[in-house]
């Protein structure tokens, strides 16, 4: 199976939990804070890789995640940060991110893009002494590493692709000029999956795909329609091959009409790629007269081939040679990118029913890594929601003493703060 598109989730590994703990001392009561912070899990990333060929690994195993931090010890002892997951990848492989938004063109080996957090570790009790805070009894829990749903999307870097009706001789073609063994068949749609061939003439070289057969109506979705479109985009010069015999019920001159219009209603770029017309299985003809001066007078350059006799075929290989050549000087290879987005850093608050919802990564992360049955770290998590401007923006929205205020899985009654001072002892 040739898979070229699949959704996956990645997982940043979660932050191992920070201890709250003391080394006694003589002539220190309670001892000397010494609980270590728990480490950071791992991050998620995307790599392209030459080695790859597919997205198939993918296709079994939905779900990716990057090693989990562990727990931090007594004696300022610290846990270790989790592993990085590198998912790798074929290139030429797009990454989109939940919404669709393309973050990343991964065309080099070695090329990568972070598409998974993992979560802090919590901070142990050691790390909360301040001077009026010299015996801190809470730490912090590890952060949950964060999920995404990403996309990732393989199209084929060919240089030139063969475009043609089921049956056209496509993979005829490309079996007589490249060492590409794909499955011939006189029914329509034998090639299901793409077929790439390298394609030597002495010096010079160039990668040929064989594309399945597009239809009338493909680029609604008919046939093997918008999957297959998708492929000839990364090809930088096409190769419409017409049938001329008896086989197909539209006629050659027809189905160029039709596979330019597929094109074109696919993607307008397509059609603006240079393309190269050849006239197939020239053996069933008895002359080739007439689609000749059918070009001639359409102002189409038209190379006769047939795969049976050889005929013409090294003549348009040339040719395509030629024009990929062109195309490369003109166009130069795409540079891929990665897109560099800040974490989400704000949050928002909207009201739903009678609960005012704070959501935003920093927000959940105020009390999501503490444990709020202390009351110590609650006052803690509570200046740090102050402190990002949560209780301003949740006056300002016009919330009221007792209101319910949810922020990820916890909810709580909205006090307002009655100076900056929010009781430090
Ligand atoms: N006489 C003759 N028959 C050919 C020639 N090229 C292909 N054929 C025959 O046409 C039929 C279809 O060939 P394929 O190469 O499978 O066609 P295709 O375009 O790849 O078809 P799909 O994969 O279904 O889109 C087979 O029976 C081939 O033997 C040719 O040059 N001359
Ligand atoms: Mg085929």
């Amino acid at each position: 199976m040739f898979v070229d598109r699949v959704r996956i989730q990645v997982r940043g590994g979660n932050g191992g939990a920070g201890v709250s703990s003391f080394v006694r001392r003589r002539g220190l009561p309670k001892g000397k804070p010494s609980g270590g912070s728990g480490g950071s899990g791992g991050d998620v990333f995307v790599r392209a890789s030459a080695d790859e060929a597919s997205l198939l690994k993918f296709s079994h195993r939905p779900h990716w995640t990057a090693g989990s931090g562990t727990h931090g010890e007594g004696d300022l002892k610290h846990g270790k940060r989790g592993e990085d997951l590198h998912l790798e990848v074929p290139l030429g492989t797009l990454v989109y991110d939940e919404v669709g938004t393309l973050i990343a063109d991964l065309v080099k080996d070695g090329h990568e893009v972070k598409v998974g957090h993992g979560g802090r570790g919590g901070r142990g009790n050691a790390s909360f002494v301040t001077p009026d805070r010299r015996a801190p009894t809470f730490a912090e829990q590890g952060e949950y590493g964060d999920a995404n749903w990403i996309t990732l999307e393989l199209k084929l870097i060919a240089d030139a692709a063969l475009i043609g009706f089921p049956n056209a001789g496509k993979s005829t073609l490309i079996s007589r000029v490249s060492a590409a063994k794909p499955k011939i068949a006189d029914y329509p749609f034998t090639t299901l999956e793409p077929n790439l061939g390298v394609v030597l003439l002495g010096e010079r070289e160039f990668v040929l795909a064989d594309i399945p057969g597009l239809i009338e109506g493909a680029a609604r979705g008919k046939g093997l329609g918008h999957e297959f479109l998708r492929h000839t985009e990364r090809a930088r010069v096409l190769v419409i091959l017409l049938d001329p015999s008896e086989v197909q019920e539209t006629n050659y001159a027809d189905q160029l009409r039709i596979l330019l219009a597929e094109l074109a209603a696919h993607s307008p770029d397509l059609v603006s790629r240079p393309y190269l017309v050849a006239l197939s299985k020239t053996d069933t003809l008895e002359n080739t007269d007439e689609p000749m001066e059918w070009a001639q007078r359409a102002g189409i350059q038209l190379f006769p081939i047939s795969s049976v006799t050889g005929e013409g075929l090294d003549q348009l290989m040339y040719a395509v040679a030629d024009e990929v050549d062109r195309h490369v000087r003109e166009a130069p290879t795409r540079e891929g990118f990665v897109l560099h987005r800040p974490l989400r850093s704000t949050f928002a608050v909207k009201r739903e029913g009678d609960t005012w919802v704070v959501s935003g990564r920093a927000a959940e992360r105020a009390v999501n890594l503490a444990d709020l049955t202390v009351p110590e770290a609650a006052d803690f998590s509570a200046k740090r929601l102050a402190y990002l401007g949560v209780d301003a923006v949740l006056e300002a929205a016009g919330a009221v003493a007792g209101d319910d205020v949810r922020i990820g899985d916890i909810v709580f009654s909205y006090t307002p703060a009655i100076d900056d001072d929010l009781g430090e002892q």
